[in-house]
């Protein structure tokens, strides 16, 4: 650890997720008493103008070219990934064989081999003392946080059905131009490892169970789209006159079992007009049933079966309550929480358990998990739909 109870950090990576971090890393100790200072010390990336540019923007203390050259420093305790998936396994392993903490973007690899690799470099580090998350933030919404304490303490029973959903638009235009996320070898897959990856990890957590088997569909709807020389989040402007092939699923719809014998049924698009980042969430149990919308975050909708059935029915909790996940630390109740608030929590959560020495979650191997998932749905599509079983 660096010196005075710092964590020094550097990030790999610069783009969307990594102004997500940043934010994040210079948030997460103004609002929360952290064991830990964490200091931003050096961003790194490939084109030095711009990673000046942004160490500058996002608050680092130094641009770096190169993500190796901060493995090489003292003074950084963790590394964080924030690049696109086909980079993840090489820093993520490199990291922790340099004896790197590590915060790695999700899904935590482009196939099951990389992340297999990522698992076994976690678990000899960890021996170590050296840490190993994956970044599946939207876990530390408080709304999510608040339905799996409650599913934990049996407020809805036996788990019977899972209905999740990731619902974007960003692409449903065939005009929206070309973007790593569409390109296999970069992104993996398409709306299937970005956002499907969200809604499996969700299910998997809140639930506390696993998939036991999936079966699936996955479509491409536009093969070809303009390409943009260069992109902002998540748009760019269509503007060199060529079109590239877009070699990733737009879309991708599965049904899975869950361990503890309940359906699940999955659906990620990035087809979905008027959808801009609906994560949907329904939950039946035994005893009662949990909704959730990313799109109205701060609420969580509960049913308790056992009420009075004249007067029973969903209630809505706002969760912006001192006695909700991570409510105490922000705003009076009822000034809500946005997206960046769930990365902040992330950092928080992570440095409590690094400073106490404990394994921070979801670890490398829910991310294994999550992309063993993935990849079995890839392998029913492929078969036409036919039942892949995870056992
Ligand atoms: C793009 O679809 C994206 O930014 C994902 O990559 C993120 O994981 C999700 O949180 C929002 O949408």
């Amino acid at each position: 650890m660096s010196a005075d109870n710092e964590l020094g950090v550097g990030m790999v990576g610069y783009a969307f997720m990594g102004a997500a971090h940043s934010q994040a890393w210079r948030t997460a100790p103004r609002f929360f008493g952290l064991a830990l200072a964490p200091r931003m010390r050096a961003v790194a990336g490939r084109d030095e103008a711009a990673v000046r540019a942004a160490a500058d923007r996002l608050g680092w203390d130094e641009a770096v070219v190169g993500w190796q050259s901060l493995l090489e420093r003292d003074d950084i305790d963790l590394v964080d990934v924030c690049t696109p998936g086909d980079t993840h396994a090489e820093i993520a392993v490199a990291a922790l064989e340099a004896g790197k903490h590590v915060l790695c973007e999700k899904p935590l690899a482009n196939s099951v081999a990389e992340a297999e690799a990522m698992v076994a470099a976690a678990e000899s580090a960890a021996a170590q003392g050296v840490r190993a998350m994956v970044g599946f933030t939207y876990r530390r919404v408080p709304a999510i946080a608040l339905a799996r304490r409650l599913v934990e303490q049996g407020r809805i029973g036996q788990v019977r059905h899972v209905r999740a959903q990731y619902l974007q638009d960003w692409i449903a235009d065939p005009q929206a131009p070309m973007s790593w996320r569409l390109d296999k070898q970069k992104a993996g897959s398409g709306a299937l490892g970005d956002i499907g990856a969200h809604v499996v990890d969700l299910a998997q957590y809140i639930t506390g169970e696993t998939l036991t088997g999936v079966t699936g569909l996955l479509e491409t709807f536009v093969h070809e789209r303009p390409e943009a020389s260069s992109s902002a989040g998540l748009s760019g402007v269509a503007d060199t006159g060529r079109t590239g092939t877009v070699t990733v699923d737009d879309a991708a719809v599965f049904l899975g079992k869950l361990s503890g014998g309940g359906l699940a049924t999955f659906e990620a698009t990035r087809f979905a007009w008027g959808r801009k980042n609906a994560i949907r969430l329904e939950i039946n149990g035994s005893a009662g049933s949990l909704a959730f919308d990313f799109e109205d975050m701060n609420l969580l909708h509960f049913y308790d079966a056992a009420e009075d059935a004249a007067t029973a029915g969903f209630r809505r909790i706002v969760v912006t309550e001192p006695e909700h996940p991570y409510g105490g630390a922000w705003w009076p109740p009822g000034h809500g929480l946005g997206y960046e608030h769930a990365f902040t929590h992330q950092v928080v959560d992570l440095v409590g358990d690094l400073a106490a020495g404990r394994q921070p979650t979801p670890s490398f191997a829910d991310g294994l998990g999550v992309q063993r998932v993935l990849d079995a749905v890839e392998r029913s599509a492929a078969a036409g739909g036919g039942w892949v079983s995870l056992a």
